[in-house]
């Protein structure tokens, strides 16, 4: 749907795709004039849109250390996804990548855009890294290391079991949780978590863009990247890429449901992580992507245009998710509503059906015994009903108008 028929559909987006839009520009006017930091916030903004703005609303200090953690996991992430570096190029640089943020004078070009961009002017990155305090340095350098070497192994290896799904999605997105939480912890804003929940606070998100990138990625030239793990798709098909052929329709959508499932084991350690936090800025920059995630995992079950295209959330309601996102009732409030939509589209049929409705059924349990949930504001299902009946009050005003116009023009046979 283009943007205008999404307002169209959806007019209470306006106002928070308003808000994000002033937001934006107001980011943008308090981009650093230093060199290096101006070059680290506007790259910052250039690769995560809508991200980069909650990142903002950090303190200060955290601020600094955890834009530049994202950039150095991007420039990492970049090296690792160019596949038209030779893997014995490759894995040495993922092995060292730990000890370059620390040299001003290295660079290694790859990657396309704005991620050429990062890399050809890394140097920028390690000048302010090199200005952070040293125990932000430290998670970042730590954090670094290991996630290049567990990148390093799976350059060769293939996802089979989903042992090897969870350890891979440790490297890329699990240790993030790890890094964040030590971020957190060095600000000394935040009690340190649990590595076993800052696991899977990454691993929800990580799992989510594995299912809803399905076609990016077995689409990728000039060789395919493969996430999703033997062990689920050989129940469905012979060969991963098999998902996306329209003869395969049933099977695809039933492995999608299947992947969902797994990932939805998550969801309850994410929500424990985040009832821990105390810090408003850091729950808010936590809970919005684990909200987006829960709701792509609502829009993506049981929908064969995971196969087809693209499954994104509306801007809109990206949008109204960053304006509404303040606390956990928001939070339990969102995950009971996506939960809900979730259980709708369960089909009995499905192989995995029960064990799906276990899950949701579970999550719903945790969000209930909170005592939040009538507190809330339930955005996504309420809105939209009132919006409904906006709608036909607007569709029945203009029937009025029209028959009024119709009665006064008709011809008059007395
Ligand atoms: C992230 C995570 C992230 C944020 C907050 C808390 C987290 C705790 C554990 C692990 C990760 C956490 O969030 C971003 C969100 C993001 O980048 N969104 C993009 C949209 C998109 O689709 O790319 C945007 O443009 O808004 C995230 O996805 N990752 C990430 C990377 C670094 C850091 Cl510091 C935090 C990537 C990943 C792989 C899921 C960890």
């Amino acid at each position: 749907m283009g943007s205008l028929g999404a307002i169209l559909k959806h007019p209470d987006d306006i106002y928070p795709l308003l808000k994000l839009k002033m937001a934006a520009r107001h980011a943008e006017k308090q981009i650093p004039v230093e060199a290096h930091w101006g070059f680290c916030y506007s790259m910052l903004h250039k690769v995560s849109r809508s991200f980069a703005l909650v990142i903002q609303q950090l303190d200060p200090e955290l601020r600094n250390a955890v834009c530049i953690f994202y950039l150095v996991l991007r420039a990492l992430d970049t090296v690792e996804d160019d596949t038209s570096i030779a893997t014995d190029v490759k894995v040495p640089i993922l092995i060292a990548f730990h000890r370059y943020i620390y040299d001003r004078d290295w660079h290694f070009s790859c990657g396309t855009k704005e991620y050429k961009v990062l890399m050809d002017e890394f140097h920028h990155v390690s000048t302010a890294f090199l200005e952070l305090g040293r125990s932000y340095q430290e998670a970042i350098e730590d954090i670094t290391k290991r996630m290049g070497a567990g990148m390093a192994k799976f350059i060769c290896n293939e996802v089979e079991t989903i042992d090897d799904y969870d350890e891979y999605c440790h490297y890329v997105a699990g240790l993030v949780g790890l890094g964040l939480s030590k971020l957190f912890y060095a600000s000394k804003l935040e009690d340190l978590a649990p590595d076993s929940l800052s696991n899977s606070m990454g691993l929800f998100l990580q799992k989510t863009n594995i299912i809803r990138d399905y076609l990016e990625d077995i689409n990728e030239i000039p060789k395919s990247r493969m996430f999703w793990p033997r062990e689920i798709w050989s129940k469905y098909v012979s060969k991963l890429e098999d998902l996306k052929y329209e003869e395969n329709s049933d099977k695809a959508v039933q492995c999608l449901n299947d992947m969902i499932t797994n990932a939805l084991i998550h969801a309850q350690d994410c929500l424990t992580y985040m009832s821990a936090l105390r810090e408003p800025s850091i729950f808010r920059f936590c809970a919005i992507p684990q909200i987006m995630a829960i709701g792509t995992l609502a829009m993506c079950y049981d929908n064969i245009q995971v196969f087809r295209g693209v499954v994104k959330m509306r801007r809109g309601l990206t949008a109204k998710i960053i304006d509404r996102t303040k606390s956990m009732a928001d939070v339990y409030g969102a995950f009971f509503d996506f939960s809900c939509m979730l259980k709708s589209k369960v089909n009995k049929n499905d192989p995995n059906a029960t064990k799906t409705l276990k899950k949701l059924e579970a999550i719903q349990k945790t969000c209930r015994d909170s005592g939040l949930l009538n507190k809330r504001k339930s955005y996504i299902i309420r809105s939209d009903s009132r919006f409904n009946s906006a709608v036909l009050v607007a569709f029945f005003i203009i029937l009025a108008i029209v028959f009024a116009y119709l009665s006064a023009n008709r011809p008059k046979n007395y």
